[in-house]
């Protein structure tokens, strides 16, 4: 049994669409970061850094923060999502951690100047908007060659679909990414997916463009 400490955003459903997807029981732990709740001291306790998604495994006590971590534990754990042949394990770690180190975070800037915070940084919105675009065409070429990010459906595809389901919010024109938008759209079908994505509780439906 997992406890998943979680939230309503991409880094949050990675975890869920993971334990939906290895179908590994567990209880989701709704830690509403906006009032707070990710600086109570009991849960900085499993999350150092005051951030979701953490989780205790019950079976071992490891408790961990870091979404990439623990998709990798959890791969690791239930021998799943993460390709056995050497080449394509390393490219699904590569493509997870240009995830963690680069679609995460600067498409997280975009959401915080060009959505939430518009007109406060002309400077801040173009270079994010910027980001975000080279970005969707760093992984639009890849997906042109690829079904998925390592070949095959992998924790590499689990972290960065959330983050492309907030497109809407990055003012996404899907013209230019046909390849990636095939993709979306073929993660979005998966029953895993759509069951992961409603954790710890359901906002609006998948985003689905035409
Ligand atoms: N690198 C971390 C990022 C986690 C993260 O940024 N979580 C956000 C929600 S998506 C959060 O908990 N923010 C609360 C805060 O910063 O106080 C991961 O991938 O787990």
């Amino acid at each position: 049994m997992i406890d998943l400490y979680t939230w309503t955003t991409p880094n949050g459903r990675k975890v869920s669409i993971m334990l939906e997807e290895v179908g590994l029981p567990y209880t989701a732990i709704a830690v509403d970061i906006r009032s707070g709740a990710q600086f109570e001291p009991a849960f900085l306790k499993i999350s150092p850094n005051n951030k979701i998604p953490a989780i205790v495994d019950r079976d071992t006590g490891i408790a961990m923060m870091e979404s990439g971590a623990i998709l990798l534990y959890l791969a690791d754990k239930t021998g799943r999502l993460l390709p056995k042949a050497p080449a394509a394990k390393w490219q699904a770690i590569e493509w997870l951690m240009l995830q963690m180190a680069s679609v995460g975070p600067m498409l997280g800037q975009t959401h915080h100047f060009n959505h939430f915070n518009k007109g406060k940084s002309e400077y801040a919105e173009q270079r994010y908007r910027d980001e975000t675009l080279r970005i969707y065409g760093v992984l639009n070429k890849r997906l042109g060659e690829e079904a998925y990010l390592a070949g095959e459906y992998s924790i590499a595809d689990i972290a960065t679909w959330p983050w492309i389901s907030r497109y809407e919010w990055q003012g996404i024109d899907w013209t230019a990414y046909p390849h990636l938008k095939r993709w979306y759209l073929d993660i979005a079908q998966r029953p895993a997916v759509q069951r992961g994505y409603d954790v710890p509780h359901a906002t609006t439906p998948i985003p689905l463009p035409q």
